[in-house]
């Protein structure tokens, strides 16, 4: 590491720890960004790690141990401090969230504080008389306001299939480790008219596999909305093909992201064994979740995805680890012959520390390699249907292009099986608003703009793909 820093992180020493000391080095050669806590004499067992690289962009720092509360007067100062998106603090006994103050020059590090307040601000809440006003009246509270929590979804499609029973079902396809429901919506308007041959085709749109990407569960639910309240808007569409909508797939995580850790963006799942524990995780404890999108057995493990626990982008111990993912490839597997079109839905998420965010994106497969998929002029042009009419609803611009050529390598993705292993020709992910400016915390005044948008997309290449005319 080079000797001039030019981010320097300092932990104030205080009485009852007269010793610590926090130091980060950060410069243009070197954009790591190291923490390193340092134990003292008084207190042995104060350890504090963190680490920042291309590798893992977001600071995981953890204190630990006797006396480790550094509540009162942690402050991380620094020039250039650019971590403000994806910075994490998190840890048992890691109580900086009241009074932790990050801050400096072109980041004014945001951190648990700031990231609590956000929500309250971008993701207000509902009182219960709102709640219950809403309940009464429409049979559900879903607002498109708002970013609702699974149970509240759960609520809509239970009120849809009531509703619209002759439009809507449900199918539950697993469960996660903790126990909750995968659900997958049908939308279907019946079996296919004879002159159209016996079988229908099929659309797959999935959301909400990175927890923390709160927008992708909310337009599913949009575009969930517009299929079914607005049938008779789209009644071509969906009188075409039968729909298949898994809101939220990682509905674990999803729900740690709401209640506990905000940037949370794998699954919950523990995979981290005493015997593969290296020195840093047996100070801080063990590591949990699976990135969903690295788990899928294709290419599983290759470029792009990490054997740590620890790590952002986990592949998990072995391909389909997950009972998410196992559960979604199973269903598309039952119904790969039908399916005509796999989209899934995700959103700015950086897991690489550059200088671009990667996102409001049309990407193709693959993730796995550089080279083009056969067929990539045939998607290519599907897409760009798709990314005209985004920017004829709102001028929003997308990018479109191959994921290995748009953001980096990443193995053991969705869209990468779909095609590769289900044989699904348009298999796309979307990675929808914004471009950085929020980030993971785009408020929640953006779910219908972002809806609109992404359902003009939809509806424009699923007309290609499985209308006639
Ligand atoms: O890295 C990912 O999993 C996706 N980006 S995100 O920022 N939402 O995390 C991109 C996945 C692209 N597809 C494949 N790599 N197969
Ligand atoms: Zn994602």
């Amino acid at each position: 590491m080079r000797s001039i820093p030019l981010i320097t992180l300092l932990g104030l020493q205080n009485e009852e720890h007269p010793s610590l000391t926090l130091l980060g080095l950060q410069d243009e050669e070197h954009p790591s960004l190291t923490l390193i806590g340092l134990q003292d004499e008084e207190h042995p067992s104060l350890a504090l790690l963190g680490l920042q690289d291309e590798e893992r962009p977001s600071l995981t720092a953890r204190i630990t141990g006797r006396g480790a509360s550094l509540s009162h007067s942690a402050r991380i100062t620094g020039r250039g401090a650019s971590l403000s998106p994806s910075a994490r603090i998190t840890g048992r006994g890691a109580s900086l969230s009241p009074s932790a103050r990050i801050t400096g020059r072109g980041a004014s590090l945001s951190h648990s504080a700031r990231i609590t307040k956000a929500i309250v601000s971008q993701n207000p809440k509902l009182s219960k008389e709102q709640r219950t006003e809403l309940r009464e009246s429409k049979g559900h509270d879903m607002t498109f306001q708002r970013y609702h929590r699974y149970a509240d979804m759960l609520r809509y499609i239970e009120h849809l299939t009531v509703a619209f029973s002759h439009l809507v079902e449900v199918v539950t396809i697993g469960k996660t480790n903790e126990g909750v429901a995968l659900k997958v919506v049908k939308v279907s308007s019946g079996s296919a008219s004879p002159e159209e041959g016996t079988v229908k085709p099929a659309v797959w749109i999935d959301g909400g596999m990175h927890a923390r990407e709160w927008i992708s569960p909310a337009v599913v639910m949009y575009v969930l909305k517009q299929l079914v309240e607005r049938y008779k808007v789209n009644k071509k569409i969906v009188d075409s093909a039968d729909w298949y909508l898994m809101p939220l797939a990682n509905p674990d995580g999803y729900e740690y992201s709401h209640s506990i850790d905000r940037l949370w963006r794998k699954t919950r799942s523990n995979h981290d064994t005493t015997q593969n524990r290296n020195f840093g995780r047996l100070l801080w404890g063990s590591c949990e979740g699976v990135d969903l999108n690295r788990n899928w057995d294709f290419h599983w493990g290759g470029k792009g995805a990490s054997d740590d626990p620890c790590h952002e982008t986990y592949a998990g111990p072995r391909p389909f680890s997950e009972p998410e993912s196992r559960a979604i490839s199973e269903f598309l597997m039952d119904h790969k012959d039908r399916i005509k079109l796999y989209l899934t839905l995700h959103s700015y998420s950086q897991v690489r520390l550059t200088l671009h965010s990667y996102s409001q994106m049309w990407l193709l497969p693959w993730g796995f390699t550089s080279k083009k998929v056969p067929d990539y002029d045939d998607m290519y042009t599907m897409g760009r249907k798709a990314v005209e009419a985004i920017s004829k609803i709102s001028g929003t611009q997308y990018q479109i292009g191959s994921s290995t050529s748009l953001l980096y390598p990443s193995s053991g993705g969705s869209d990468d099986w779909a095609k590769g292993v289900a044989g699904i020709k348009y298999a796309y992910t979307v990675e929808l608003r914004d471009r950085g400016s929020y980030g993971f915390l785009l408020p929640a005044s953006q779910i219908i703009p972002t809806g609109k948008e992404t359902f003009a997309a939809i509806k424009s290449i699923a007309r290609a793909i499985v209308c006639k005319t």
